[in-house]
């Protein structure tokens, strides 16, 4: 019998040690988000705690901080709050974290993605090629692992002045933009007046007639922050795009279990499929729209540009030669940050782009 009690407490020992000790689970992670709960992105990061809540048997809690709480508002700070830990996850625009990690401005060059044939297409390529390989691999060296990709949208520009139709249409316009070098470069050479400001101060400006304009995602954005009731006028460029990030500190995703990390992936792909569906919905070519439909998930709004035109909106669609007065503008732009970003960076982008069939 001692026999054997010596012998089962060897092996304890030996196994003991021959298992890294994994660091404790917290209770409860906290996960950032800029926006609000009831946005197509807010909704993104509440599905996904829900969903890691109910497959983890409750074992792995993450509760949502909306509305920037976590930064103060300060959403340019957000990649900083989640690499030294004061947020464990987010749900974060590449905007947002643009001004620490300059690829990420590569969906921010101005008519990049929206000149390809199928704009959408050519997103998810590049996200599940090699230039989202080298965007993720270059922020886990600053401390932040990408779990999976979701979408805030192509961002089309509001204002209550005129409707804009050419770069002149936009003279010593207010726009507020966020506060990323490549929106203020963007902006100053349409001729416009970009005014930096965190969105948690956005809508007042708005409200006040402070700013005249602003430049957001329809489905994310502009319709559940009601931008109509503002701004009369939509011009819909699709200049640029944002897709979201769902994140993790490095430290607390090493800490998970590998069974755990393989959950926790399965929740964010499933949150984010449904994430983007919410904000491609009524945009696309109908996928969106049919995915929702086979969850039993459809919201209220399923054809947003006609809805908003309902509400009194002027909607400005641009024909091919007047895109291209606004490429021409922004081209020096592109062309300055192309180097910045990496030429390397964006000919892996174009290469994925191409891959579209
Ligand atoms: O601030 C914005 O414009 C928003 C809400 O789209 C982002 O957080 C990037």
């Amino acid at each position: 019998m001692r026999k054997l009690v010596a012998l089962l407490t060897l092996v304890v020992l030996v196994c003991g040690l021959a298992v890294p000790a994994l660091a404790a689970y917290k209770d409860e992670y906290k996960m950032s988000v800029n926006v609000a709960a009831q946005s197509a992105w807010g909704k993104g990061a509440g599905k996904f705690a829900e969903l890691l809540a109910e497959k983890s048997g409750g074992k792995i809690n993450v509760k949502v901080y909306y509305s920037a709480q976590l930064m103060a508002g300060k959403q340019t700070s957000e990649f900083m709050i989640v690499r030294n830990g004061a947020a464990d996850f987010a749900l974060s625009s590449t905007i947002n974290w643009s001004p620490q990690a300059t690829e990420l401005n590569l969906f921010a060059l101005p008519f990049f993605i929206s000149s390809q044939p199928n704009p959408y297409k050519a997103l998810d390529a590049m996200e599940a090629g090699k230039s989202g390989k080298m965007i993720a691999d270059a922020l886990e060296k600053k401390g932040v692992t990408v779990l999976g990709w979701g979408e805030n949208g192509f961002r089309e520009l509001t204002n209550g002045i005129r409707p804009i139709v050419k770069p002149e249409d936009m003279a010593s316009m207010k726009i507020r933009v966020v506060g990323s070098p490549l929106y203020l470069d963007i902006f100053k050479a349409l001729g416009a007046n970009p005014i930096n400001m965190n969105w948690g101060e956005a809508v007042t400006a708005f409200q006040q007639g402070v700013v005249d304009g602003q430049e957001n995602p329809i489905n994310s954005v502009i319709l559940p922050y009601k931008v109509n009731e503002f701004h009369k006028y939509l011009t819909d460029w699709h200049y640029v795009v944002d897709p979201l990030m769902y994140a993790v500190n490095n430290n607390i995703w090493k800490s998970f279990s590998p069974e755990d990390q393989k959950l926790l992936l399965e929740c964010v792909a499933e949150a984010s499929k449904y994430q983007i569906a919410l904000s491609r919905v009524g945009l696309d070519d109908g996928e969106s729209y049919e995915y929702l439909k086979s969850i039993n998930e459809l919201p209220e709004v399923t054809e947003p540009y006609k809805h908003l035109e309902g509400l009194g909106m002027e909607i400005v669609r641009l024909n091919a030669d007047q895109v291209k007065a606004f490429v021409e503008k922004t081209q020096p732009v592109f062309d300055a940050w192309k180097s910045k970003i990496g030429e390397d960076l964006v000919k892996a982008a174009e290469e994925d782009m191409a891959s579209v069939k």
